[in-house]
């Protein structure tokens, strides 16, 4: 893989990517190298494993193989291997969702060392929408009653998820219609899964029907709940200040990075921190402190309620330990590198697995159950301090990079910062769109993959986006990445917003770019565009609304999942490279335009993220132009500044994926 090919926009990642290639420390864009050619018919989704019949394969070309040894077609292998993938990445934010539950349930019978009820207000939001009754009984009895209801929907066998009332009446009548309203989180997961067996469902509509609902009940059931419960144990986000990148990591303090997903740990590890008894342990080690920070999306968790600084996103994630300031990196479940536990060898730093779920050969396991939380914490942060001494002063690389941020952004607090704290209201935010001050709303969420330069696309999609005077929302590894860009502040409007949107973000003091969260935080733009639909003026359904979304990196099954519960909501979904399913011309029709019929929301795939963010832009504009509503308030030229830089960056996205001349 040449420099070109992984140079990122960020250079911190480029100091330590050179610095372990001179070394000889292996990272991920060497595996990938190795790796390449990657194998085509991987790529267009058109290899078979499903039974031992097989390993079956299609030619792409027709000349051979046009059929399976059980006759399954490409049409068929392309859509079942995408359920595959949708009920994996349901099932990793879904289980996350139940783990969060279980402590709500231990919080709320005594029985946790740590665990409290800190949302007070958001508990008492969902007793009165799910019709518990608060007259008269503890938070802990209320909390009680909502802990066994969100438990009940993963299990639940009559009737749809309950979650779905929030969604627009249309929503739900567009659902029903087509059979796609997901009834139990786990039945769906399983359901789908039993019918991606050798001889099960081989229609591919009907298999991608079946996507939709397993990818619903993510969204708007597994995720949903996570969301929510993480605000009733762990405290409603509030807008707070922050830093981002590997420069956040302290030479004369013990450093402990959290990675992974689950808050249950984290959030914890952040109150052990400051352990008395603790901190008192990393002076005897000549220690100035602990400093503490985070990897990927329980980086953002923790970051959205604490403000604790970021050190990296994705890809990053190896780069970190390679700085050799690491005293132990922390792992859960999710997005984890096995690499990490052979690269920590070439470091001081001790890798440690906590989950039941996720062990890593080579890492140290201590386990974590959420009734001896805290202890558990405690233990972890011990062996971080006694492993600060064997840090290799002469290998140590912390790169002076760090940007500011402004995080915490959730559907209450837009609620709040748009209609003032008397009257909260999001009608100030349909105003600006109905007049044009703002064009819509974009989300832009996802993952870093090495096919593409670290960040480049976010970053460019982004800015674009909000030059064009679109707002927008992230969360993952796709926030980190423009908050290392330092589009996460207010400072951020006059620099790169247009006109319109500068207005808005001066008038509420708020970034161009809001901050709402980890990936089942992607829940939370579920919620936010019911707001706007409830708000009214713009549209009676998500399909009406004026708002897109985009994945400009991404590379995890929890991805697809992610923009099929997007998709089948109304909203369009562009993705940076495609989705594995290219080998049939049949199904990629279906998800790139007949999914419009039955969902009125389609998929888009663009490389190129200039081009994919006025793809979002020219559907927004589709949409303003179909609700009757005036265009842009400000002209903005179409063209993008010609940076040298970014249309350099630009082809080599291009030519990393495979789209390049
Ligand atoms: Ni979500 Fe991608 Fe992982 Fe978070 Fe980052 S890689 S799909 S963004 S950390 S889950
Ligand atoms: Fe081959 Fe059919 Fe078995 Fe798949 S299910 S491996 S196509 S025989």
């Amino acid at each position: 893989m040449t420099e070109r090919q992984w140079r990122s926009i960020d250079i911190a990642t480029n100091e330590i990517r050179e610095y372990t290639k001179k070394a000889g420390i292996e990272t991920a864009w060497d595996r990938l190298e190795a790796q390449e050619p990657q194998c085509g018919f991987g790529k267009l989704g058109i290899c078979c494993r499903n039974c031992l019949m097989g390993p079956c394969r299609i030619d792409p070309f027709g000349d051979g193989a046009r059929e399976g040894i059980c006759g399954a077609t490409a049409d068929t292998i392309v859509a079942r291997n995408l359920l595959k993938h949708i009920c994996a990445g349901s099932a990793a934010h879904s289980d996350h969702g139940r783990e969060v539950v279980h402590a709500l349930l231990l919080a709320a019978e005594g029985k946790s060392d740590v665990y409290k009820i800190r949302g007070r207000e958001k508990l008492h939001a969902l007793a009165d929408e799910f019709g518990i009754p608060r007259d008269g009984r503890s938070d802990e009895a209320i909390a009680k009653d909502l802990g066994a209801l969100f438990l009940a929907e993963f299990g639940r066998q009559e009737g749809t998820l309950l979650n779905l009332a929030r969604a627009p009446e249309q929503q739900r009548k567009n659902w029903e219609a087509v059979g796609a309203s997901p009834r139990g989180i786990d039945r769906e997961i399983v359901t789908a899964l039993h019918s991606t067996t050798v001889g099960v469902d081989n229609d591919p509509e009907h298999i991608i029907m079946t996507c939709a609902r397993a990818a619903l009940a993510d969204g708007w059931g597994g995720s949903m709940i996570a969301s929510d419960v993480s605000d009733v144990l762990f405290g409603e986000p509030h807008p707070l200040r922050s830093r981002v990148n590997l420069g956040v990591l302290k030479e004369d303090e013990v450093n402990i990075l959290v990675h992974g997903h689950e808050p249950t740990l984290s959030d914890v590890i952040v109150a052990a921190a400051s352990d008395p008894e603790l901190l008192a342990l990393a002076r005897s080690k000549g220690a100035k402190g602990i400093n503490l920070a985070g990897i990927c999306c329980t980086a953002n968790e923790i970051l959205m309620r604490h403000g604790v600084p970021i050190a990296g996103n994705f890809l990053q994630q190896e780069l970190a330990v390679a700085t050799g300031a690491v005293d132990v990196m922390l792992i859960d479940v999710q997005c984890v590198f096995p690499a990490l536990a052979e690269l920590q060898n070439c470091f001081h730093t001790k890798v440690v697995s906590t989950s039941p779920k996720a062990k890593f050969p080579g890492a140290v396991h201590i386990e974590f159950h959420e009734d001896a939380a805290y202890e558990t914490a405690k233990e972890i942060i011990r062996l971080a301090i006694e492993n600060y001494p064997n840090r290799d002063r002469a290998k140590v690389k912390i790169p002076r990079v760090e940007e500011k941020l402004v995080a915490g952004f959730t559907t209450e607090v837009v609620h709040k910062i748009l209609g003032g704290r008397y009257r909260p209201s999001y009608r100030p935010l349909n105003d600006g769109i109905q007049s044009g001050r703002l064009r819509g709303v974009a989300g832009v969420v996802g993952c870093n993959n090495p096919r593409f330069p670290v960040d480049n696309c976010h970053v460019e999609l982004v800015k674009e986006l909000i030059r064009n005077d679109v707002l927008v929302v992230q969360t993952g590894c796709s926030a980190i990445a423009c908050s290392k860009a330092g589009l996460l502040t207010p400072e951020a409007a006059s620099k790169f917003a247009g006109k319109g949107l500068q207005e808005i973000c001066r008038a509420v003091g708020i970034p161009p770019v809001l901050h709402v969260g980890s990936c089942v935080d992607n829940s939370r733009i579920l919620t936010a565009c019911a707001e706007m639909v409830k708000e009214g003026g713009i549209g009676t359904s998500f399909d009406k609304l004026p708002v897109a979304g985009a994945a400009p990196e991404w590379m995890s099954e929890k991805a697809i999942a992610i923009g099929m519960y997007f998709v089948a909501s109304g909203i369009f979904v562009v993705i940076g490279q495609p989705l594995p399913v290219q080998g049939s011309p049949m199904v990629t029709e279906f998800l790139t335009k007949t999914m419009e019929k039955h969902f009125g929301a389609t998929w888009a795939f663009e490389a190129d993220p200039i081009k994919a963010a006025h793809l979002m832009i020219d559907h927004i504009d589709l949409k303003r132009r179909e609700l009757g509503l005036p265009g842009p308030m400000y002209d903005v030229p179409y063209a993008p500044k010609t940076v040298d830089q970014e249309s350099a960056a630009r082809s080599v996205v291009l030519e990393a994926v495979g789209a390049g001349s």
